[in-house]
């Protein structure tokens, strides 16, 4: 698929996915949605890369969904509309690579709601989050009732939903909405940084920790406790584990493989 909203830069084992509708403070229409869509569903098996870096062109991150796009739709457009987002958060989250939010600039409704599909939110001193959709007469329509609190919980979520105001990047850094605060012109260096951390790791150990931390969320302690059960002991059995406890004790670095 031709992209024309989104651009991807490989380097490094790295993919940055930059969010390119500059006019429209990159607000995600369809054709957005669909792009991304695409790069995720298709790029998993990629190892040219391991970890993947979203951010936005000029003064964005994402201003939200397409509003002149919403306004055209009938409910069934917009029910359409709706899963189509949902399930591009899914398949983010559920990505087996890690992805990192770098958030530049306006994060508000879809635009918060993509970066908290994130695995990690990391925000310019200029970033600003909110969930403004009550201001158009609707509620968040990509998972923001859901994701919100959980990272913040409930009364914060409730909070910024209720009254649709937006918050600096500090405040949401306070209420656990993003992980680190950067000044602007630090912030894409500290990105690829993180991302090159994680990179230097198992990649299969990596996966294992994301898929048990977002399962287990979902459930009780007990039943996380026995997935992460489960999953340490195949984690033990590869390549990759046997080759860090090697490496520790012959006093190197480890060369992982992802096996
Ligand atoms: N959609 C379309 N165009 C947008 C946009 C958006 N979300 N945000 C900004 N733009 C456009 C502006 O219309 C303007 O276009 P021109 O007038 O130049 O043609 C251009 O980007 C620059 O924006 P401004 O001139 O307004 O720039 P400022 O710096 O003055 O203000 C702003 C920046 C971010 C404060 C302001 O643009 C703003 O308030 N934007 C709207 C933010 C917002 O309300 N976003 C939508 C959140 S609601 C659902 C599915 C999805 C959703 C809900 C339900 N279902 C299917 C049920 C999700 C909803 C949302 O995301």
């Amino acid at each position: 698929m031709e992209y024309k909203n989104i651009i991807i830069k490989k380097e490094d084992r790295l993919a940055i996915v930059t969010i390119n509708r500059e006019k429209a403070l990159n607000a995600l229409n369809d054709e957005t949605v669909a792009e991304l869509q695409d790069f995720f569903r298709h790029s998993w098996m990629d190892n040219s890369f391991g970890c993947v870096i979203i951010t936005g062109a000029g003064k964005a991150f994402v201003a939200g969904a397409d509003i002149a796009e919403l306004a055209a739709c009938d409910v069934k457009k917009a029910l359409a509309k709706s899963m189509l987002g949902l399930y591009l958060m899914q398949t983010i989250e559920n990505y087996p690579k890690p992805v990192i939010a770098a958030v530049n600039g306006f994060a508000l409704g879809g635009g918060c709601e993509l970066a908290m599909a994130c695995d990690i939110r990391l925000a310019s001193e200029k970033a600003k989050f909110g969930q403004p959709e009550v201001n158009l007469g609707l509620i968040p329509g990509y998972g923001g009732t859901q994701r919100l609190a959980r990272l913040v919980g409930r009364g914060k979520a409730k909070q910024m939903i209720f009254t649709g105001d937006m918050i600096d990047a500090n405040e949401a850094h306070r209420i656990g909405l993003v992980d680190e605060v950067y000044p602007v012109e630090e912030l894409m260096d500290k990105a690829m940084a993180m991302a090159k951390t994680i990179l230097s790791r198992s990649p299969i150990a990596v996966t294992t920790a994301k898929e048990c931390i977002n399962s287990g969320l979902d459930t009780n302690l007990q039943v996380g406790c026995d997935l992460e059960k489960t999953s340490f002991g195949a984690i033990y059995g590869t390549e990759d584990a046997m080759e860090g406890m090697k490496a520790f004790l012959e006093k190197r670095k480890a060369e992982f493989k992802g096996k």
